[in-house]
């Protein structure tokens, strides 16, 4: 008889759903800035990677497609770091995830919510993602049971900072890194696009959040501990005057600054084994 379609493809292998508790985990890591290390070493040591920094796990489906989105520009050697000490925790936490360094391009004063946007809507354009977890280049967890994936809430992920000795800062503090559902996302419709320079956008969002009755979820702050690279203030980043005054408006600005006015060009889509990079213009303050 003629074969048919469905006996020539593939067999479909129903896998098992991946654990509450991934198996491979280990707790508390070192982690440490001085090793040397080459983006080569890092290739070599994540032979499973596909290209563009995304994974799979084979031995069960993934329960959420996660995209990990990196605010960048001109922090080469963090990245090699978060490279680094991520992509092997990342895969012990069983996730289907990508990861997205959406670098911002020229030297206009830098926008890191903006490019959060920007990051969350091009790695959508590649495939179903339905978590996004934002993440500063320069913060490495320090325990891989604080997995980064999406919550019933807003997640914030870097509780207990070792430049904060290991505490918060601030209750309301949602920085560094955090973690949002699609729905929850497009609740709060995205961040704001407006806070050009240091400071201030991530309580703009925790603002949104709180606005849209949603409240933030944390680790506790063993598992929530995490490290950060030091740094010197970075040119084109000094801190928004205008900071305190977009944070108290926020209610108002939420629903027409986000993710429904965002505009921007893409220069460039570049894909290395260990990530996807996207070079854009999001133009400058005005
Ligand atoms: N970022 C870049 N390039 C820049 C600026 C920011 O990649 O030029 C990204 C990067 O992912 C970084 C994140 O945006 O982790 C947040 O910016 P930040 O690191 O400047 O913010 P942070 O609060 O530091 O970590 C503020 C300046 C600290 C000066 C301390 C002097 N001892
Ligand atoms: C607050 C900033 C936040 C910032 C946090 C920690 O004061 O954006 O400090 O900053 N809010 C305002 O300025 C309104 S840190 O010590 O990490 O540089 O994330």
């Amino acid at each position: 008889p003629p074969v048919t379609e469905a006996a020539a493809a593939p067999p479909i292998v129903d896998l098992p759903a991946c654990p509450e508790n991934p198996p491979q985990l280990v707790g508390p890591l070192r982690v440490e800035f001085s090793d040397i290390i080459t983006l080569d070493d890092v290739r070599n040591q994540n032979p499973n990677l596909q290209d563009g920094g995304r994974f799979m796990p084979k031995e069960c489906k993934a329960v959420q497609k996660v995209a990990l989105i990196i605010p960048f520009r001109k922090r080469e050697e963090h990245l090699k770091y978060w490279l680094y000490y991520l992509h092997p925790i990342l895969q012990r936490q069983q996730l289907d995830y990508g990861v997205y360094v959406i670098e911002q391009s020229g030297d206009a004063t830098f926008n890191r919510a903006k490019l959060l946007n920007v990051g969350y809507v091009e790695a959508l354009k590649e495939y179903d993602y339905n978590c996004f977890v934002f993440s500063d280049v320069d913060l490495i967890p320090m325990d891989d049971r604080n997995i980064y994936k999406c919550y019933k809430e807003p997640r914030h992920l870097a509780v207990s900072m070792d430049k904060f000795g290991f505490r918060l800062p601030y209750n309301q503090f949602f920085g560094g890194v955090s973690s949002l559902s699609k729905e929850q996302f497009e609740k709060i419709n995205g961040f704001p696009n407006d806070y050009w320079g240091w400071g201030g956008e991530d309580d703009d969002i925790y603002n949104r959040i709180t606005f849209r009755g949603m409240s933030i979820s944390r680790p506790d702050g063993v598992i929530g501990k995490c490290r950060m690279i030091r740094h010197d203030r970075d040119a084109k980043n000094d801190a928004n005057p205008q900071r305190f005054d977009r944070i108290a408006r926020t209610r108002q600005t939420m629903n027409t600054d986000g993710i429904n006015s965002l505009t921007y060009q893409v220069v460039e889509v570049h894909k290395d084994r260990l990530y996807t990079k996207v070079l854009v213009d999001v133009g400058s303050p005005n």
